[in-house]
């Protein structure tokens, strides 16, 4: 959205309506707790946008954030990489940077409005260390109501030019969220407001806004101590300026909350029962939870061997699976190469699959991941090492 907004601030606000505020995200400040779940995205090693953790292996952005790819299509995840647990750029001694495996663009983004469905899963190649953002539940509208205070976290630009290049440390503002009419005035002219799938927040008399480079970052209001994850960073006309309401992904919308679950899984059931009256962190819908080991147990290894090119693997199918994955790589010292993957929609009993190996990879040590997901969107599968000889 980046320079959609601009051109059209630098159209319609003729620089008139310029805030003058000159620090943080727009009139921001040191963050006042911390946020493990907040994360840099880079593509091709340049800081592009912020993300929010909200699975351990799921990070969720910006649509916009990952529409670099072909034809505006999504960006490829070999550009992509997330630095993790990290709250000042320039410091490479914290923090962990995992390179995206996959990236799901929402399919109707774009649609009606350009900033409607403004959201994008990101997987890691492995459970990232920090903890996980709570996503906010559509039943939970209450704890984003208009005129609950939020905040957003992010390192982007400090004045609305976006010349100054970001910040090195994460800063956070305050600001209040506006009514849908208040949204669809404000941008009854200009962008467009599609409550469906958007909010708006901020100030009316400005100074205090998201900016160029915070997009795809977390909005967040507080369930009693608990950041919980209700906007991201989307677009908005210009930065901070009278009016013009920083415009979010609206989290909270049945359509944008089910689709994160159908992507990623359901939220992880909380470690600790919830005091009656405050919520429980999972969809009304949640599945009952389903031990590791039982999980471990749907999916099973009979028989690995091979077959002329082919590695054949046997697996044992318990229960019903949808997006059986299965990954090779040769392992060679600290070298891991991804030799093939193969993917089927749902498998209902034991099966074969042969994943055929280059030549010049059949030997040595091959690791194989096999996971997929249970009837509950649980991921199950297993993992191992084998050896082969050429
Ligand atoms: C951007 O260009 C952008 N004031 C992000 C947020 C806002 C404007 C622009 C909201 O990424």
């Amino acid at each position: 959205m980046a320079r959609r907004s601009l051109t059209l601030a630098i159209l319609v606000g003729g620089g008139l309506l310029w805030s003058g505020t000159a620090h943080a995200i727009v009139g921001g400040h040191a963050p006042s707790r911390s946020y493990p779940g907040m994360v840099q995205l880079e593509q091709r090693g340049d800081f592009i946008c912020g993300a929010s953790l909200v699975r351990s292996t799921w990070v969720l952005t910006a649509a916009h954030c990952v529409s670099d790819g072909e034809n505006g299509g999504p960006t490829s995840p070999g550009d992509l990489t997330l630095v993790l647990g990290r709250t000042r750029r320039s410091d490479e001694s914290t923090g962990e940077r995992l390179r995206a495996t996959r990236v799901i663009r929402h399919e109707s983004y774009g649609t009606p409005n350009a900033s409607s469905n403004d959201v994008a899963l990101i997987e890691l190649p492995r459970a990232a260390r920090q903890a996980p953002y709570r996503v906010v539940t559509p039943a939970e509208a209450d704890l984003w109501k208009p005129g609950t205070t939020a905040t957003v976290t992010g390192w982007g630009g400090r004045v609305f030019t976006g010349i100054d290049g970001g910040s090195d440390d994460l800063e956070e503002i305050q600001v209040p969220i506006q009514s849908d009419s208040t949204c669809r005035q404000s941008y009854s002219v200009t962008l467009g407001y599609d409550a469906a799938t958007m909010l708006c927040a901020g100030e009316l008399t400005g100074g205090r806004d998201a900016c160029q480079g915070d997009s795809g970052g977390p909005l967040t209001v507080l369930d009693g101590q608990t950041p919980v994850l209700v906007g991201v960073v989307s677009s908005g006309l210009g930065c901070a300026f009278p009016t013009q309401y920083g415009l979010y992904a609206r989290i909270g919308a049945a359509a944008l909350a089910g689709w994160i679950v159908r992507n990623a899984g359901p939220a992880p059931t909380p470690a600790t029962p919830t005091a009656p009256g405050t919520s429980p962190g999972t969809p009304s819908a949640a599945p009952t939870p389903t031990s590791t080991a039982k999980r471990r147990k749907i999916l099973g290894l009979k028989r690995a061997g091979r077959r002329g090119r082919a590695l054949r693997l046997a697996l044992v199918v318990r229960r019903p699976v949808t997006g059986l994955k299965v990954t090779v790589r040769r392992v060679r010292g600290k070298d891991v190469r991804t030799v093939k993957r193969t993917r089927r929609t749902r498998v209902t009993r034991n099966l074969t699959v042969a994943v055929r190996i280059p030549r010049t990879r059949r030997t040595g040590r091959l690791r194989i991941v096999v996971s997929g997901r249970d009837e509950n969107g649980r991921r199950v599968g297993f993992a191992r090492t084998l050896r082969t000889r050429g």
